[in-house]
């Protein structure tokens, strides 16, 4: 296809009022017969013909007011239906398609998912529903009429408020009309028929009004939804409090599938779930799914209002709701955990995924300015860098500036279909101040580069702090200008405390926060009696690569007194990521590199000190991953020296912190029964985290402590952690334990997912013909997005020295599931061929097989446009 540029953009020729859907479910022939109110726009070309997107459709039908339309009047294809001269002036459609939902393979628009029949309409589904002008600009209101057998799907669900059901005379079936107020675009339309159980609850809003709550699961599987119900009512109480923003219809249901292409959907009144996202209980769920649904639920929750009441004028317009809404969802997380591990969580998933996207053939702006294949432009640039952009805003203007902007955005946007200089007029317009150069955070790729140096003058009791920013070129962007970059910023005395910023002009750093905008600039900051080190970037304020040239005994000295907890963090990592690129490069040379007394001493003084959070010591703790190692090597990076020196790093920690992680071990044994709060789960990951070092420490006491750990658990997280010490540290005790973990759950596929992604990670060659055994196993399903990505994804993703492995088999393992998998679900296969993005920084035999893989992906006859998109950028 031919790609479509941002610059080509040109408001529709027609508009569509009221759409009402009548649709009868059938498991291979579903009807739908959609009236469409339409009317030229006078925004529009003038005389145009009303052109419909469709695709895999079956017209039976079409008529224009009532009239059967003569075959000359309009043109079907594959891609759409065309009335070549309609009437200039208000008119009604009515189109009867028909759709086989079982045969959709695709998940996208109206499939089943384990009998329950569903739809996925973002970003181009709803036109494999019926006809429509499917762009995100096209607002309309809907009514629809959902009719099925009693028996198959007694559950009929739409978007809006319910205004009837009942049966259809005479027939074993039965209907129920649905109907959304609040103009929409097509990619928010959703339809829900089947068996399935319900929880409800109510919710009162802030001005008094009662919304009945709904979450459907499958039959049998309620007692597991009661978490993300908790979850909804906090999002929504959250929501009214931080940005003012109220639920506005009388119901708001959730629908768990099992068959789902990404984690969920937001569609008005009624999102519909990854029920990976949903189900949870102690004994089925890890703390982290518990975090992860609390945070999915608020996200789409938070939708309705940035991306549903104010929507996207294009789908260049992506991070206008997907970066905002993830910011929001993580403010919630932050008020509703520990803000400072969470900006630690984030800060890592946006270094571990947006970071190499950004430094590889996929780079993209957060909007980007062309594409051939929406569905790949849900990355982790639009939605993570997306979120730090909106994080950057607000550090930019304060709270108060920020929370002005969202409210006159919130106001003034309502009910429009936006664009980012929307948004972005709205804080410069509530702050006066001009935006222009903030503006090129959107529209420039690349993580940008910060060298940093300090300078103290003693005569003059000054400190000159000099920065250079640098943006590397990126695919199709090879001049950039500078941006603005807030660096929020401290200067910590040698008592430990920070030392007051007065900048030698007679300014405050406001807050803290230095704005760099120029390519080279100095800030000098008068009275500072002695050498201060200065704590940079903190909180991670702008999303960079900072090079600095602090010393070791500068970070040491951080990492124990810094105020600002991320950079607390951050110093340790630092120190260790120092010595791991070291110890690879030793490691290639034939030599070994000790463990630095340094790294010790942190890791040792972090694990001493009783007054942190103990979920922040479990981050402090973990040693940065091998792909953290490889990100920070670039070029010529060999996946097996990274983890042989990182395996030795985390042996020599087990080893001489083994008294003190063993102390806290006991400290923090369970003292109750299980609960997924925040401080709890804290307790379990710095538990687990001396667990693992202590296994890793290699002695016979610290595997056995581990089985003794598996065999007690009394919940999923424990006993999950356990059997993942055991797969990578102990080859001997791995095979029963993977036995006896599969033996208790094979009947219930989100935890079988966990037993297939953790054996897809194991570092060993074994592991390749174990993946492929496995995707023969009797719990494996190509069909299933989740089975996939837990196996396939999974090794991936995640284990760097067998997908990268030397003899290429295991980029061949990931290309030939690839082309298996694009035949029935296009878009899951370009995620998982998105998995190569790193591929040009790997040593010159394993970029050679790489780039082998990918060109036979290339090379494979009638690839489908998302997979065709991806590899071609690939290897461009
Ligand atoms: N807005 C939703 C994105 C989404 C999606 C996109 C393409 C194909 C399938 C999809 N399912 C969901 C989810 C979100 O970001 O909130
Ligand atoms: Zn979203």
């Amino acid at each position: 296809p031919q790609p479509v540029r941002l610059g080509d953009y040109r408001p529709p020729d027609w508009l569509v009022d009221t759409v009402h859907l009548d649709v009868r479910l059938h498991p291979t022939a579903a009807r739908i017969v959609a009236r469409l109110a339409l009317r030229p726009n006078p925004e529009g070309r003038e005389g145009s013909p009303i052109v419909l997107d469709g695709d895999e459709l079956n017209l039976k039908s079409v008529t224009l007011d009532g009239a059967p339309l003569a075959g000359s009047a309009y043109v079907a294809t594959s891609t759409g239906l065309t009335l070549l001269a309609p009437p200039q002036r208000a008119l009604t459609l009515e189109i009867e398609t028909v759709v086989d939902p079982s045969a959709n393979t695709r998940l996208m628009g109206l499939y089943r998912s384990s009998g329950t029949y569903c739809t996925q309409c973002e970003a181009e589904g709803f036109r494999r529903i019926t006809y429509f002008p499917d762009r995100p600009d096209v607002l309309a209101v809907y009514t629809t009429r959902i009719e099925a057998e009693r028996d198959e799907a007694p559950v009929l669900l739409g978007n809006g408020n319910p205004v009837e059901a009942g049966a259809v005379e005479d027939t074993s079936r039965h209907y129920a009309v649905w109907h959304d107020p609040w103009p929409k675009p097509s990619y928010l339309f959703a339809l829900v028929g089947g068996k399935l159980d319900r929880i409800t609850e109510d919710f009162v809003t802030a001005t008094g009004k009662t919304v009945e709550l709904g979450i459907y699961v499958e039959p049998g599987k309620t007692a597991r939804a009661g978490y993300a119900m908790d979850a909804l009512k906090r999002a929504m109480r959250w929501d009214e409090e931080a940005f003012g923003c109220e639920y506005d219809l009388d119901v708001f249901n959730i629908v768990a599938v099992a068959d789902f292409n990404m984690g969920a959907m937001e569609n008005k009144g009624l999102n519909i779930f990854n029920d990976k996202y949903v189900l949870a209980s102690p004994e089925t769920a890890t703390d982290a799914d518990y975090a992860n649904i609390e945070a999915i639920i608020a996200h789409e929750y938070f939708h309705n209002w940035t991306g549903n009441r104010i929507t996207c004028r294009d789908w260049f317009q992506l991070c206008l709701k997907e970066g905002l809404t993830v910011f929001r969802d993580q403010e919630f997380s932050s008020d509703q955990r520990s803000r400072p591990v969470k900006r630690i969580a984030d800060v890592r998933l946006l270094k571990g995924h947006q970071f190499p996207e950004d430094s590889g053939p996929l780079a993209h702006p957060v909007r980007p300015s062309s594409y051939r294949e929406i569905n790949n432009f849900y990355t982790a640039t639009v939605y993570e860098k997306g979120a730090e952009v909106v994080r950057m805003l607000k550090t930019v203007l304060g709270d108060e500036g920020f929370r002005a902007g969202m409210d006159l955005y919130l106001d003034r946007h309502d009910g429009d279909a936006a664009t980012v200089e929307d948004f972005l007029a709205c804080f410069a317009d509530a702050n006066g101040i001009d935006l222009t150069q903030f503006a090129l955070w959107y529209a420039q790729s690349g993580t940008p580069r910060l060298a940093v140096s300090g300078h103290w003058d003693e005569a003059a009791r000054s400190y000159r702090l000099d920065v250079a920013q640098t943006l590397p070129p990126t695919p199709g962007q090879s001049e950039k200008l500078p941006m603005v970059i807030p660096l929020a910023i401290g200067l910590v005395g040698p008592d430990g405390r920070d030392l007051p910023l007065a900048l030698d002009d007679g300014s405050n750093a406001e807050r803290g926060v230095l704005l760099v905008t120029k390519p080279r600039q100095s800030f000098v900051f008068r009275d500072v009696p002695h050498r201060p080190v200065p704590s940079l970037n903190r909180g991670f304020s702008a999303p960079v690569k900072l090079s600095s040239d602090l010393s070791t005994a500068d970070l040491l000295f951080l990492a124990r007194h810094d105020s600002d907890p991320f950079n607390r963090f951050d110093a340790t990592q630092t120190l260790a990521l120092s010595h791991l690129l070291e110890a690879t490069s030793a490691v290639r040379a034939g030599g070994e590199q000790p463990a630095p007394d340094a790294l010790v001493e942190a890791l040792a003084a972090t694990l001493g000190d009783t007054s942190l959070d103990p979920a922040f010591v479990a981050q402090a703790l973990s040693i940065p991953s091998e792909a953290d190692v490889a990100r920070e090597i670039g070029e010529d990076v060999d996946p097996d020296a990274i983890h042989a020196a990182r395996t030795r790093l985390r042996h020599a920690v087990g080893e001489a912190l083994a008294p003190a992680l063993e102390a806290v071990y006991a400290r923090h044994a369970p003292t109750g029964n299980y609960s997924p709060d925040a401080a709890s789960a804290g307790r379990r990951a710095l538990r687990n985290t001396c667990l693992d070092l202590l296994a890793a420490g290699g002695t016979a006491k610290g595997i056995a402590r581990a089985q003794a750990h598996f065999g007690a658990a009394d919940n999923m997280t424990d006993r999950f952690f356990a059997l993942a010490v055991l797969a990578h540290a102990a080859p001997d005790a791995r095979e029963d334990a993977l036995a006896a973990f599969h033996r208790q759950f094979r009947a219930d596929p989100l935890v079988v997912d966990k037993w297939l992604a953790l054996q897809a990670q194991i570092a060993e060659p074994q592991t390749l013909e174990r993946v492929r055994d496995l995707t023969g196993h009797a719990d494996f399903d190509w069909s299933n997005p989740n089975r996939v990505r837990a196996l396939i994804g999974t090794f991936a993703g995640l284990n760097p020295t067998q997908f990268h492995r030397a003899d290429g088999a295991g980029h061949d393992l990931v290309a030939g599931a690839v082309m298996d998998i694009d035949g029935r679900n296009p878009q899951l296969a370009a995620r998982l061929l998105a998995a190569f993005k790193s591929w040009r920084s790997l040593e010159p035999v394993r970029r050679a097989s790489a780039e082998a893989a990918l060109r036979r992906v290339a090379g494979k006859p009638s690839l489908s446009p998302d997979v065709t998109d991806i590899v071609s950028r690939s290897l461009d």
